[in-house]
Order: C-alpha cells, then sequence, then structure tokens
C-alpha cells in the first residue's frame, strides 16, 4: 500500500545525512553527531535519544497571525485528508530514516483528519495508525511519546480538563483515552499531557478552585486508565506559563510539583521540559532541567529554543550551544535521559519554506546538542563545577554546619552559636571565572 502513494522517494534530491566532521562545509552533513561514537560508554545516539515533532515537521505549513500558509509540500498534492494523512506517514518515516532520528512523537490530529463524530475520528485515526504500525515495523523507528490535541478545537474553547462545561471533559477524556489506547499499541514509551487550554484568561470568570480539582481528578483518571490497561510507559506533564491562555496552570516545574503533591499524584508524573516554556516563565532552561532532576522528576525533553526578543512561543531550533552544554549537563548528572528523550518541538521559520529547510533545521538542532553533550561530559569528567561547588558548601561537612543538617540544633543553639562566632570565612563566588572555564571547554571541544 505505501508505496503506492508516491511515484518515487519524497525527498530524493536529498541525500542521506552522514557525520563527516567539524572541517565539513556539506550542509547536508553532521559535524558534531555521530550516532555510534561512545562516549561515557554509551553511544551518542542513546544519550540524546532524538524525536522527531510530527506536527511542525509535518503539519505546519508557515502560517502565524498575519500570515497564510507557505510551504508546499508534495503530500499536500495527494486529495482528500485520508491521502495527505497517508502521505505524511510515508514521508515522515522517510524522513527519520535519512536524518537517522531513530525516535518519533505526536498528537492525535496530526496524524489522522476529525471526523464528524468522534467515532469517525476514531476510525480514521487506527486507519493511519495501521500504517504507522507497519512503518515503524519496516523501520525500526519507535514512538517516544504520545500525546491528544484537546485544544485546537472550538469546543475546547474554555479548556479541557478546566472547561466549565461537563461534556467538554468527557469529550477531551475520551480524546485521552484514545490516544493512550494508541500509545499503547505502537510500543510508546511515554504519554504526555500538555495543559492546552488548561488556565484562564480572566478571574471574573473563573472558578480557580474548581477547575484545579477537576484538572487533579482528570490526571488521576489517566493514571487508572494506565493501570487498567496495563501501559507501562510513563506519564508526563509538560510545564508552560502562558499561551494560550493568559495564565496556565502548569506555570512551570515548582508549580507542577506543588500541584502533583497537593493531590498525591507526585508519584505517577515527571516533567516533559521545553525550552521555551522555561524561558516564558521567565527561567532559563537549565533552571527548569535542574529543579526537575533534584525532584526526581525530569522525565523528557522539548529541545527547541524561543526568541527572547519576540517574547512568545517560538518553537524555533535550538542552536545555543550554551543552553545545550547546560541542558546536557543536567542529562548526565541524572544519569541519562532514559525513557524520555530529546524531541525537537520545533518548525522552521515561515520563509524558510522548502523541504531542505527540514533538514538544515534538524542537522543545525542534533549537531548543537551533540556539541553540548560532548562538552557537558568533558566538564563533568574533569569535575570542574562539581569540586568547585563542594568546596564552596563544606563548610556544612563538619561542626555547626553538619549540626545543622543533622537538625541536631534549633534556633536557641544557633542564637548562642552565633553569640561567639562572627568570624564568617566568605569566599568569592567566582562566577566570571567559571563562565570563562567553561567557555574555554565549548571552544576547546572537538
Ligand atoms: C505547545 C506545546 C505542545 C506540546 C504537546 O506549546 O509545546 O506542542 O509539546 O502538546
Ligand atoms: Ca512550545
Ligand atoms: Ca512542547
Amino acid at each position: 500500500m505505501t508505496n503506492t502513494i508516491f511515484e518515487e522517494k519524497v525527498f530524493k534530491n536529498i541525500p542521506e545525512i552522514k557525520y563527516e566532521g567539524e572541517s565539513s562545509t556539506n550542509p547536508f552533513a553532521f559535524k558534531y553527531y555521530q550516532a555510534e561514537e561512545i562516549i561515557g560508554g554509551m553511544p551518542m545516539k542513546d544519550h540524546l535519544r532524538f524525536a522527531m515533532s510530527y506536527w511542525h515537521t509535518f503539519t505546519f505549513k508557515g502560517t502565524d497571525p498575519f500570515g497564510l500558509p507557505t510551504m508546499k509540500r508534495e503530500w499536500d498534492s495527494l486529495g482528500n485528508p485520508m491521502s495527505i494523512a497517508k502521505g505524511r506517514v510515508v514521508a515522515a518515516f522517510e524522513f527519520m530514516q535519512k536524518l537517522g532520528i531513530e525516535y518519533f512523537c505526536f498528537h492525535d490530529v496530526d496524524v489522522a483528519p476529525e471526523g464528524q463524530t468522534l467515532e469517525e475520528t476514531e476510525r480514521n485515526l487506527y486507519e493511519i495508525v495501521d500504517l504507522i504500525e507497519e512503518k515503524m515495523n519496516e523501520t525500526g523507528i519507535k514512538l517516544l511519546w504520545g500525546t491528544t490535541n484537546a485544544f485546537s478545537h472550538r469546543r475546547f474553547m474554555h479548556g479541557a480538563a478546566t472547561s466549565c462545561q461537563a461534556s467538554v471533559f468527557a469529550r477531551a477524556a475520551a480524546q485521552v483515552k484514545i490516544a493512550m489506547d494508541i500509545t499503547k499499541r505502537l510500543g510508546g514509551e511515554n504519554y504526555v499531557l500538555w495543559g492546552g487550554r488548561e488556565g484562564y484568561e480572566t478571574l471574573l470568570n473563573t472558578d480557580t478552585k474548581l477547575e484545579l480539582d477537576n484538572f487533579a481528578r482528570f490526571l488521576k483518571m489517566v493514571v487508572n486508565y494506565k493501570n487498567e490497561i496495563g501501559f507501562t510507559g510513563q506519564l508526563l506533564i509538560e510545564p508552560k506559563p502562558k499561551e494560550p491562555t493568559k495564565h496556565q496552570y502548569d506555570f512551570d516545574t515548582a508549580t507542577v510539583l506543588g500541584f502533583l503533591r497537593n493531590y498525591g499524584l507526585e508519584k505517577e508524573f515527571k516533567m516533559n521540559i521545553e525550552a521555551n516554556h522555561a524561558t516564558l516563565a521567565g527561567h532559563t532552561f537549565q533552571h527548569e532541567l535542574n529543579m526537575a532532576r533534584i525532584n526526581g522528576a525530569l522525565g523528557s525533553i522539548d529541545a527547541n529554543q524561543g526568541d527572547l526578543l519576540l517574547g512568545w512561543d517560538t518553537d524555533q531550533f535550538p542552536t545555543n550551544i550554551y543552553d545545550a552544554v547546560m541542558a546536557m549537563y543536567e542529562v548526565l548528572k541524572q544519569g541519562g535521559i532514559a525513557p524520555g528523550g530529546l524531541n525537537f518541538d520545533a518548525k522552521v521559520r515561515r520563509a524558510s519554506f522548502e523541504p531542505e529547510d527540514l533538514f538544515f533545521a534538524y542537522i543545525a538542532g542534533m549537531d548543537t546538542f551533540a556539541k553540548g553533550l560532548r562538552v557537558a561530559y568533558r566538564l563533568i569528567e574533569d569535575r570542574i563545577l562539581e569540586d568547585f561547588i563542594e568546596k564552596r558548601y563544606e563548610s556544612y561537612s563538619n561542626g555547626i554546619g553538619k549540626d545543622i543538617i543533622d537538625g541536631k540544633v534549633g534556633l536557641s543553639d544557633l542564637y548562642q552559636y552565633a553569640l561567639k562566632h562572627d568570624d564568617f570565612k566568605l569566599a568569592s563566588g567566582r562566577q566570571e571565572m567559571l563562565e570563562s572555564i567553561v567557555n574555554s571547554y565549548i571552544f576547546q571541544t572537538k
């Protein structure tokens, strides 16, 4: 069936992307990403677990709030929506194979058109899932995570799990059920819940207590269903502070952790941290990764970047090496990202409308994170930050510091101590020195 969709390969003019090393000037080659190269006892590809985002790569056509589509894709000329959907599957697997990407992620609506009824939507989905499954078996490409889109359709104008309308809550639940069934069938390693429109525009019309309680009720149903069907993947929540709503309930990692603990859900969910969402929350990417990691909640990563001057969710391909180094530093510190991975939740710019641009974008993102991995690995191996940090806090390993840590003293004891000790041994934080060392690791690492 698949061979009859296109007469030739979709990306026939584009070569298979291979590693050529740093000195290569070939735009269709990796300069840093060498899938099988061993770093710290593991191939690069297993550290990075790159995934393709189906929606930005295969359904995005270059629209923005001011403009119509700019991108003409070969699959879009296939006629009816189901043929287009099938063409996308064939093109997507060819694309991933050419780049050597082993995982992908998708929302239900990315892969199949919505029908007039839920039943028809489900039928459409399963027809496409059959083809996806066939392609997965043929290529060995795997599903990093599945999810549902409960935010685009007009029925979700007031939210999904936090909608004021119970029948919308029910519809969102039905969609999640179907998407979880599909994710399980395709061997998905995670299931993502991004809050979509779970938030508010104005408090004048919002019962925040009921909405947050309902959100938790919804997540409990997700956990119960996971157990009911025996889905063994990791459940992930993706924090985002705003956009589309003025305030999203999943604001950032700290907010989500507080919410989960409040409702007794903290053991069930980890975080899918997105770089652009971190910056929208006024944090660095590393801050969000770090907060998730130290709380045992770093599950997976949406590796993109925003434009700090534009200030909205631009979902650009990551090319900032500094951010990539510090992100991979957090990943290595946690001992790896599996069963999560690095999903490029990123889209090419509206004016980058040619198919080649999709390849250049992924090559740029994969090379940036590959170099980030190399640098972060060396930084940790040389204990550059570890030794400094250890020394910086050494006052807590003996004397009064140890008593504080061991819970042996209270305010009165410390009052007595402080009366006798005002000889504070303060040392410089050496920020600039450390920044300069990190820079030299970036410059010198091949
Ligand atoms: C939107 C989110 C979305 C999730 C999946 O801003 O990043 O793409 O990753 O629903
Ligand atoms: Ca985003
Ligand atoms: Ca995302």
